[in-house]
């Protein structure tokens, strides 16, 4: 069994991450060694291919399960991914994973081509271990993070993540299809499960009709309007959110499949493939795992009668058949099994001969390499899925033909067939129209293979796997519609504003005038953000500040401002007004706790090498950055437990690899206001890139201007990329005020 409850909330994971993965497979397997060492290997799939740099580039985790029962492992770095694992014990694995995701979700999903089954304890295995995953989640975002869940066997985590975290960026995208709500309708938690994907904020689906159906099972159970891809979720009180549901059509690693296939090995290996078959003029290729969605049997059907028929002769074509093994624990499947292998047998039975094989059947799974040479020697390849959320098989067959020869046939069932149209498109279900479809295909000329597969190439290259999640990425963060610049609204605002009375400048720092650095003390402002700040404040019209959440005595050091800057340092703690003063006065009872503070984190912290305490005016901030594996987690927790334990009114904030205590509660938003009060300002241009930067974009008021820089979600109005950008905006106010000054107007 896994841990029980309480002992599972000591699985700290040792470090937050900006960027998570949920899946319910990890993409690296686990494999025992020798003496039963702890083994990883990675399990290259596209979605592991596509999301690799995105994890690298983000400092991204990846949440999963391992592959294994009854075992936890903690946390591990491989291949430069950072690997949360999610233990599931045999019976989890049997009522949430076998079950209720296979049995229930994945027939009914697919339009019931087998009859899904409902079983209560299966929804309740279902709903605990969904909530284990959103917990894991939920520890290891920071603040703001995006995670992106995948796949039907985690639809409740996205809800539940909102609840315990609704700071984060949260996105789902359903490798499946989605089915229409007649079907969908069955589902005795058809409720829950549709809420719980509605806690995202960007659904992906692989089609437009997947998107479609799922719009309309929320408005017929929860009544909720929807416009377009736009669904307006109520919340409690507040304006409603907007969630989008539209299709993002998931695809492969198209390069890494032509460079496979370019390979002189591999182009060897499909030649020696050709010639064991006996070197028949054609060879028709099915690859799938060995499921009933993939219509394995209407194709062996098929291909059955048309040798029955004569119209196919068994000297001429081989059927080559790869169904790697699948779920083999869940009765369907094994049930399955048997007649596939069924089937093959007696048509081999029948229409094999000692020097022509029919059809070669194989239950394994093969080396990608292998795979691909199995492409590059397939004449025709054959897809007759019956549903099939996308089909990758059909984009990697296409991907291979570097010589712009091959036929894929495939089914009008698939997502993949949305985009696909040169294929020759078949509808699996009608065996005649498959027996034509299947003689056309072994009969296309070579012109208009050449022309159906370059056009097939074009298609599959212009949508590859990076393609894909970096649509999705860009429009979950909105960083779609960040362009480089100041935007033309951004640029319409600074004009707006340029002639107010007396105007404030407020800006964050680190990450919007100083572009982000692995070592704080080397943060700086670009010069010229520093020069535009001296020009804006160089009027008396004009102040200029900085608010961070460095103490001041830091933010002094790298920001080293102009002369009259104003300063906010500690999240507002501490003030600046003026460059002889600076207005922190503790109250005694503050000044106490901060001693209090001190003395137990320091006490804590001396336990552990590696860890380290800045003192701040008016809290301290415990740094665990060097401290290694779980310790770093382990010493946080410690130290916020016992602090918490010990004294009330402290304000606790988590940051990556440190941990913050404050005496005083205050943030950027109350900093804001007394700036505002002390300048008497008639507007504000707040920019900052931060998450704490929140609460000041919260206190601007129609004729302010509030600027995110970078992603994540913001309640600013408007953004700009990144610190370069930010340089560009404040010249452009600068310009802009000079311009009002002049302008005849002011002085009537
Ligand atoms: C789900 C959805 C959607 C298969 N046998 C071997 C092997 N494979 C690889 C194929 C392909 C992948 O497995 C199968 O992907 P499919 O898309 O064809 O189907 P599902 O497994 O059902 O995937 C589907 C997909 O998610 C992605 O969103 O397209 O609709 O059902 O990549 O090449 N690979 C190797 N050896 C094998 O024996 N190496």
């Amino acid at each position: 069994m896994h841990a029980p409850e309480s002992e599972r909330d000591e699985l700290y994971v040792d470090h937050v991450y900006d960027m998570i993965v949920v899946s319910n497979r990890l993409p690296v397997d686990y494999r025992e060694g020798p003496d039963g060492t702890t083994q990883w290997n990675s399990s290259p799939g596209g979605l592991v291919t596509a999301l690799e740099p995105v994890m690298r580039a983000a400092d991204g985790a990846w949440i999963g399960w391992a592959g294994v029962a009854d075992r936890e492992f903690p946390p591990f770095e491989h291949d430069g991914i950072s690997i949360i694992p999610v233990p599931l014990s045999a019976d989890e694995l049997e009522d949430y994973y076998e079950g209720f995701s296979n049995d229930t979700l994945w027939p009914l999903y697919h339009d019931v081509i087998a009859p899904p089954s409902f079983h209560r304890e299966w929804w309740e295995a279902y709903v605990r271990v969904n909530r284990r995953f959103a917990e894991a989640a939920a520890r290891a975002a920071s603040d703001g993070a995006v995670v992106w869940v995948q796949d039907y066997q985690l639809q409740l985590v996205p809800r539940m993540l909102r609840e315990s975290r609704p700071d984060l960026v949260i996105g789902f995208f359903n490798h499946i299809p989605f089915p229409a709500y007649g079907i969908y309708s069955q589902l005795p938690w058809r409720r829950q499960v549709i809420d719980g994907l509605l806690g995202a904020d960007v659904i992906g689906f692989q089609r437009a009709a997947d998107a479609g159906n799922f719009s309309r099972a929320v408005r017929r159970l929860f009544g909720y309007s929807t416009h377009g891809t736009i669904i307006d979720v109520p919340d409690d009180g507040g304006d409603p959110r907007r969630v989008v549901a539209r299709h993002f059509p998931i695809s492969i690693d198209t390069a890494g499949f032509e460079e496979l296939a370019r390979r002189a090995d591999v182009q060897e290996r499909a030649q020696e493939i050709r010639e064991s078959l006996g070197n028949p003029e054609t060879i028709m290729l099915g690859v799938d795992r060995l499921d009933y969605t993939k219509g394995i049997r209407h194709r062996i059907k098929a291909f059955g009668e048309l040798l029955r028929d004569g119209r196919l002769k068994v000297e001429d074509v081989t059927l080559v058949q790869v169904a790697s093994p699948s779920r083999e624990r869940v009765e369907t499947y094994r049930q399955l099994r048997d007649e596939i292998e069924l089937a093959v047998g007696r048509l081999n039975g029948d229409y094999s001969t000692l020097e022509h094989q029919a059809i070669a059947y194989l239950h394994h799974g093969y080396p990608r390499e292998e795979m691909v040479a199995l492409y590059l020697a397939a004449d025709v390849m054959l897809v007759t899925a019956l549903r099939d959320g996308m089909n990758l098989v059909a984009k990697e067959y296409v991907a291979c033909r570097f010589d712009d020869d091959g036929v894929l046939l495939l089914s009008e069932f698939t997502g993949a067939s949305d985009e696909l149209r040169q294929a020759v498109l078949v509808n699996p279900h009608d065996i005649e129209g498959l027996k034509d479809a299947i003689v056309e295909a072994t009969r296309m000329p070579k012109r208009e293979r050449s022309r159906r597969m370059r056009a097939l190439r074009k298609r599959v290259r212009d949508n590859d796997v990076a393609h894909w999640s970096a649509s999705f990425l860009e429009t979950l963060t909105g960083a779609g519609i960040i362009k480089p610049g100041v935007s033309d609204p951004l640029q319409a605002a600074i004009n707006r504003m340029a002639g107010t009375e007396r105007l404030l400048v407020a800006l964050d720092f680190d990450g919007t005038l100083a572009p982000l650095v692995d070592r704080p003390e080397d943060a700086r402002a670009t010069d010229r953000a520093r020069a535009a700040i001296e020009r804006l404040g160089a009027a008396d019209d004009t102040r200029v500040a900085i608010v961070s959440g460095r103490a001041l005595e830091s933010l002094g050091q790298v920001a080293s401002p102009p002369e009259g800057t104003l300063l906010s340092g500690s999240h507002g703690v501490e003030l600046q007004l003026d460059p002889a003063g600076v207005t922190i006065d503790l109250r005694e009872s503050e000044t106490a706790k901060l001693e209090r503070l001190s003395s137990i984190v320091e006490e804590i912290a001396s336990g552990a090498d590696g860890a380290w305490i800045e003192h701040k005016p008016a809290g301290l901030a415990l740094h665990t950055r060097r401290l290694t594996g779980n310790a770093g987690t382990a010493l946080q927790h410690a130290a916020r437990n016992r602090v918490e334990a010990e004294l009330l009114g402290i304000t606790v904030r988590t940051g990556k690899s440190v941990l913050e205590f404050a005496v005083r509660s205050s943030d950027k938003g109350e900093s804001l206001t007394r700036l505002r009060q002390h300048v008497g300002a008639t507007a504000v241009m707040y920019v900052g890139d931060d998450v704490t930067d929140e609460d000041a974009f919260a206190t601007l008021d129609a004729e302010d201007v509030g600027v995110k820089v970078g992603q994540g979600k913001s309640i600013a109005t408007y953004r700009v990329r990144s610190p370069e950008d930010v340089a560009d905006l404040l010249e452009r106010l600068a310009d802009a005020r000079d311009a009002a000054r002049e302008a005849p107007s002011r002085w009537p």
